[in-house]
């Protein structure tokens, strides 16, 4: 094996456990087949059954995911024949509105051809403007990719602290921007069940995270442009993304909405503000309708996920530090549990942002 070319050493690893995990007869043959291809151009082409599994299965494999339970359900676009600009964007509009599903989020990833890549991390973020004096209006995190855009010829949204990004699509070498219609970005305006003051701060998040900058590697062929959605957990929102001091901070403003003493750190006024603000993302996400996953629910699953796994003859693979919640992080079973964390193929990898 070790005088195998990569490619073919790769190709034959994964044709391997995609024969053996469907029960497929057959292997040999289609071995055979792949060699010939390789030998004669280099390359191979996956089956449409063979990419739905893989992607699957980089799903399976992906050690910081918490969400992994019901990797066998993810929906596969095979759009590997697309690669110009303006289709991709009609099939991205199509995978958020598919994804979406009237709010019974569905998992969804959608396979591009060669050549592609979509500079945004996500395909809804929210821009991060610096102003003048030095100040962050939005999503700090975005400072950069904002830049970035606005480099590429954006003119910039309407100045709030929730403008969404227009996509930067590349394909052969040319960028392409995109704006999203209004009607492909839902949002969730937050309230809380029992304190008015908490919905009076004007905070919302879009309900669909869908990672656009994680390349799918199967087999040894690598797809650049393979977003994928799942739901969001709670606390991604709620415990990091309006909570951090490096993003949008705001556990003063909730505490203040509690009428919490802000003054001691001693008053634990953060834990409580962060508890609230969780309520509050849950509570709106269920009052619309719109699928959310909380941490004790999603991390029990993970439990499940992993005695399914071992059942099937699996080593689960983990990063610790990405599975724990954090909130409460103790009160969930991950906390008690060990992980190894290792990259297994197939998977999907992070590569340089391209503005850096
Ligand atoms: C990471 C939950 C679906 C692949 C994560 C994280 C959470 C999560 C909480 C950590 C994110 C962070 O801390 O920033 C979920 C939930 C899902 C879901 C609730 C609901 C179905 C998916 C799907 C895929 C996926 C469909 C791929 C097909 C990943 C990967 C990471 C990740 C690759 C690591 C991202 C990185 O390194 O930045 N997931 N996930 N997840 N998830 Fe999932
Ligand atoms: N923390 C990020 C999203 C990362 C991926 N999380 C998921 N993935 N739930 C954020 O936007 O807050 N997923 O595919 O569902």
């Amino acid at each position: 094996a070790a005088l195998l070319p990569p490619l073919l050493a790769q190709a034959e690893s994964f044709l391997g456990l995609f024969y053996r995990e469907n029960r497929l007869d057959g292997l040999d043959d289609r071995l055979n087949a792949v060699q010939k291809e390789v030998a004669r151009t280099g390359q191979y082409t996956l089956s449409n059954d063979e990419l739905t599994h893989g992607a699957r299965v980089a799903w399976r494999n992906s050690a910081r995911c918490v969400g992994r339970l019901p990797w066998p359900a993810l929906a596969v676009r095979d759009l590997r024949q697309v690669t110009r600009p303006d289709e991709i964007f009609g099939h991205l509009l199509t995978h958020l509105h598919e994804a979406l599903n009237d709010g019974h989020i569905r998992p969804v990833i959608s396979v591009f051809g060669p050549g592609v890549r979509i500079h945004n991390p996500q395909l809804i973020r929210y821009a991060g403007y610096v102003q003048p004096g030095g100040e962050i209006i939005g999503d700090p995190a975005t400072v950069a990719l904002t830049a970035h855009l606005c480099r590429l010829g954006w003119k910039g949204g309407s100045g709030t602290r929730f403008d969404v990004l227009p996509l930067a699509i590349e394909s052969a070498g040319s960028i392409h921007l995109y704006e999203l219609p209004a009607h492909a970005v839902r949002e969730v305006a937050l309230t809380h069940p029992e304190i008015p003051a908490l919905g009076a701060l004007g905070l919302k998040w879009h309900v669909l995270p869908v990672i656009s900058d994680m390349s799918l590697e199967i087999g040894g062929q690598v797809f650049a442009c393979a977003p994928f959605n799942g739901w969001y957990l709670g606390t991604e929102i709620a415990a990091r993304n309006l909570a951090d001091t490096e993003r949008y901070h705001q556990l003063p403003e909730v505490a203040q909405a509690l009428g919490l003493d802000t003054s001691r750190s001693r008053s634990l006024w953060q834990d409580r503000a962060l508890v609230e603000l969780n309520v509050a993302v849950l509570h709106s996400f269920d009052a619309a309708g719109i699928r959310i996953s909380d941490h004790h629910a999603v991390t029990r699953q993970f439990v499940r996920f992993e005695h399914q796994e071992a059942r099937a003859g699996r080593a689960v693979r983990g990063r610790w530090s990405w599975l724990v919640p954090p909130l409460s992080p103790a009160t969930t079973p991950v906390w008690h549990r060990q992980y190894v964390d290792g990259d297994e193929s197939p998977r999907f990898m992070h590569g340089q942002d391209v503005w850096a």
